[in-house]
């Protein structure tokens, strides 16, 4: 594979940008590899700037869940522009897409539109303190939920990969702030509550955990947490930054029939344009300013642009998209466990839905713990050789792979075929 001119511009970037990369992740630092540079994507395939095509399961780190630059949202989007990028003002469009979300997600009795999962989470947590008079969160190791302060406490996602899941730069104070229990480990919570007893504004959790790879939640998990929130006047978050729209049209919280008091989304929510909101309980959302005192604005909040592109994405979810996507995703679930069986490597591979994380461990994933006994060092040797091979795979263990409905069952087969031999090579 020839990456002369991806070579050439990460030497150009690394002068100009911190790490070359606008987020640490995509610098392939984990993976012992040098960032291809990007020039278009279309359907399941990108394109880097050396003409090497890949089969992509980053999507974007999940936005993409209709695939790459699609016809219809490419001239939606194309007609939305002439009008106007961004007006500063309210457009109908945030209307609209505040009524489809709520639709989908009736827990979101009101909806803030931001322009990131970081801003959602972060907004999120302020109104649980306002409501509750309460300082403190709770947090799981792993879960990771956008780089505000409060959240780089054993975060997950890149802070994990690169070893620095509590960052320096964030204050003791609010360090101390943000409690972490055991994901998947109701005990763990409860040991924290009663140390905290009264002290806890918020629980904010994936509920489908995607940043420390794919940990779907144990038999009872988000049903205890709830419980334990409820008896403690403890207000409960999903964070569905990735789970909403992908677990399901309804998300998690449909998925387990589990009720939040509030949800941060991103991700598909925009369409792969910047977008984020957060919602919930009418009560709590109507302590948002100007409707109450919680402060919380933006220049680019329900961009025109970015509501057109999630209005687009929302309106093309429909169960034949989800039975597919399902699918596709346990033939590639099921076609990775028997490669890596076939080359004598241990591999546990999570999976639901279009998520997946093909793990290097013998132990079942379950929590922070199960995970990060994966072998990095076999990820990154079996991410190369996919790379080699036309796969693009997201290039950290602690990653979730994405699906889209532009996949095929001929990619995934291909895939297959690419992790066969790629398998032999982790050592
Ligand atoms: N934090 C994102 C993955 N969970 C990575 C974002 C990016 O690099 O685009």
């Amino acid at each position: 594979m020839i990456t002369k001119r991806s070579s050439r511009l990460f030497a150009r970037a690394q002068r100009v940008l911190p790490g070359g990369v606008d987020s640490p992740v995509r610098a392939f630092k984990s993976v012992g590899a040098s960032p291809l540079f990007i020039r278009r994507a279309s359907g399941a395939r990108i394109e880097d700037v050396d003409g090497n095509t890949f089969i992509d399961y980053v999507m974007s780190w999940g936005p993409l869940i209709h695939g790459h630059a699609p016809r219809g949202l490419v001239n939606a989007l194309a007609t939305a522009a002439k009008d106007g990028t961004s007006f500063g003002a309210p457009s109908p469009l945030e209307v609209e897409l505040g009524e489809r979300v709520r639709k989908l997600m009736p827990s979101l009795e009101r909806v803030r539109f931001v322009s990131s999962g970081t801003e959602a989470a972060m907004s999120a947590v302020r109104v649980a303190r306002a409501a509750t008079g309460r300082d403190r969160i709770l947090k799981f190791e792993g879960c990771y939920h956008g780089h505000a302060d409060p959240f780089l406490v054993k975060a997950g996602s890149g802070a994990l990969t690169f070893g620095t899941p509590t960052s320096p730069g964030v204050t003791r104070g609010t360090s101390a702030d943000t409690l972490v229990a055991s994901y998947n480990d109701l005990h763990s919570v409860q040991r924290v509550f009663d140390t905290h007893r009264d002290q806890i504004a918020a629980v904010i959790v994936e509920p489908i955990a995607g940043n420390m790879g794919l940990v779907p939640p144990a038999d009872g998990f988000l049903r205890g947490l709830s419980d334990i929130c409820r008896n403690a006047g403890t207000l409960l978050i999903f964070d569905e930054v990735i789970s909403g729209f992908r677990a399901a049209a309804g998300g998690a919280q449909f998925l387990y029939g589990v009720r939040p008091d509030l949800t941060c989304l991103g991700k598909i929510i925009g369409g792969g344009l910047p977008v984020g909101a957060y919602g919930g309980r009418a009560d709590l959302m109507e302590l948002v300013s100007p409707a109450g005192p919680v402060y919380q604005a933006g220049t680019l909040s329900g961009n025109p642009l970015a509501m057109t592109a999630g209005l687009w994405s929302l309106n093309q979810l429909s169960p034949t998209l989800y039975k597919s996507l399902a699918a596709l995703g346990a033939r590639l679930a099921g076609g990775l466990a028997d490669a890596a069986r076939d080359a004598g490597v241990d591999l546990q591979v999570n999976a639901l839905g279009s998520l997946l994380t093909p793990f290097f461990t013998d132990q079942p994933v379950r929590d922070f713990a199960s995970a990060t006994s994966a072998n990095t060092g076999r990820y990154a040797a079996f991410f190369r050789g996919m790379l080699a091979r036309g796969v693009y795979p997201p290039p950290a263990q602690f990653e979730a792979w994405f699906i889209s409905g532009a996949h095929r069952v001929k990619d995934i087969d291909l895939t297959i075929r690419a992790a066969r031999a790629a398998m032999r090579e982790v050592g």
